[in-house]
C-alpha cells in the first residue's frame, strides 16, 4: 500500500533524476567555445612573405565558403566532459587545451559530441585554418599581427610560455575574434599532408590530398621561436602520434548557424 509520504518521496526523487539527467546532457555544451562566423572569400593562400619552408611555396589563390571557427582550442574541460578522460601532459589546469591526443582521438571525440548536440562539428581543412589565422586572408606573419615585438602580447611560445601551455583566450585575438592561432598547442586539421600540395591545389574550397600518411598541423606551439610559428607554417605527424603540444580546434559548416553572418554558440 503506497501511502502519500511515499509518493512524494517518489515525486521528489522523480524530479531530482529528471533534473540531473538534464543537466548532465547539457554539460558538455557549457564548456563549448563560441563559434566564430567566418565570412570567406579568395585570398592568397602560402608563403606571402618568402621567408618560409619550400612546402609554403607557391602562394597561390584559394576561395572558400563562409564557414565557422572556434573561438579556441578545445580544452581539457570540455575533452574530459565528451570522453571522460584527460589524456593531457600538462594537468590540473581544466582551461588549458587539451594536448596529447592524436588525430584518430579527434575524430573519436568529434562523432560523441556531435551525437550529444546534434550539430556538426568538424576540424578545420588548411585552407580554411589559414584563411582565419590571417584574420580573413590577410598578410599576416602571425595570428593578428606582423611586428615581432607584439607576439609576446599575441601568442604563448617558446620565449614567454615557461614551457608549458596556458588557458585559452589570454593572449590578445586576431581581427576575427579567434584566439591563440598562433602558439599555444599545435593545432590538428582536417587534410592529409603533402609537402607539394600547393604545387597542384584546386582553387575552390581545397581540402588536401586524397590520401597520406600524415596529417596536417598549423599555428606552433608554446615550444617553438617566432619562425615556426608563422601562421603559413605547415606541420605534419601520424594520425596516431601524440605529443604534449598538439591539439586542435573544431570548425563547423555555415548552415548550423541560425543566422547567417552570426557566430553561434550552445
Ligand atoms: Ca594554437
Amino acid at each position: 500500500m503506497v501511502n502519500k509520504t511515499h509518493l512524494l518521496i517518489f515525486l521528489f526523487w522523480l524530479i531530482f533524476m529528471m533534473s540531473h539527467v538534464v543537466a548532465l546532457a547539457e554539460d558538455p555544451k557549457l564548456a563549448l567555445p563560441h563559434m566564430v562566423f567566418v565570412k570567406g572569400n579568395c585570398f592568397e593562400m602560402g608563403d606571402t612573405f618568402n621567408e618560409g619552408q619550400q612546402n609554403e611555396m607557391p602562394p597561390h589563390e584559394v576561395c572558400i565558403d563562409d564557414f565557422y571557427m572556434a573561438e579556441s582550442e578545445v580544452t581539457q574541460l570540455l575533452w574530459a566532459k565528451i570522453m571522460n578522460d584527460n589524456p593531457s601532459g600538462f594537468k590540473d589546469c581544466s582551461q588549458c587545451p587539451v594536448e596529447n591526443i592524436s588525430w584518430h582521438q579527434t575524430q573519436i571525440f568529434i562523432g560523441k559530441l556531435n551525437n550529444i548536440t546534434k550539430k556538426t562539428f568538424r576540424l578545420p581543412s588548411e585552407a580554411e585554418w589559414e584563411y582565419a589565422a590571417r584574420s580573413g586572408g590577410k598578410q599576416e606573419r602571425w595570428s593578428g599581427i606582423n611586428e615581432q615585438t607584439a607576439l609576446p602580447h599575441f601568442s604563448w611560445y617558446g620565449a614567454n610560455s615557461a614551457r608549458q601551455t596556458h588557458p585559452v583566450m589570454q593572449k590578445k585575438p586576431n581581427a576575427l575574434g579567434l584566439y591563440d592561432m598562433t602558439g599555444n598547442v599545435w593545432e590538428w586539421i582536417q587534410d592529409w599532408h603533402n609537402d607539394d600540395y600547393y604545387q597542384k591545389s584546386p582553387k575552390t574550397n581545397p581540402a588536401g590530398p586524397s590520401q597520406g600518411v600524415s596529417k596536417g598541423l598549423r599555428g606552433g606551439s608554446w615550444f617553438f621561436t617566432p619562425m615556426g610559428i608563422r601562421t603559413t607554417v605547415r606541420a605534419a605527424s601520424g594520425p596516431d602520434h601524440r605529443f604534449f603540444d598538439i591539439g586542435f580546434r573544431l570548425a563547423a559548416d555555415v548552415n548550423e548557424g541560425k543566422h547567417s553572418g552570426e557566430g553561434f554558440g550552445l
